[in-house]
């Protein structure tokens, strides 16, 4: 596995948008937007909508990603 961003990168990454609304240890549907828009455009350039990434990541389907859940990024961005 050849993930670009080490875990305290990622985990610093979410905290900073997770925080902006609501519970700071979720990502809001906005935040996630907010979050890949800033730090990885390029995972919106291919077929991938924001919705089908937020569906994807948030495995339990409460609405919201969790750290645990937002680590499925990082399968993504290996790809
Ligand atoms: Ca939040
Ligand atoms: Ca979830």
């Amino acid at each position: 596995m050849s993930a670009k961003m080490s875990p305290n990168e990622l985990k610093s990454i979410f905290e900073k948008y997770a925080a902006k609304e609501g519970d700071p240890n979720q990502l809001s549907m906005e935040e996630l937007r907010q979050l890949i828009q800033t730090e990885f455009p390029s995972l919106l350039k291919g077929p991938n909508s924001l919705e089908d990434l937020f569906k994807e990541l948030d495995k339990n389907g409460d609405g919201e990603v969790s750290f645990e859940e937002f680590q499925g990024l990082v399968n993504k961005l290996s790809q």
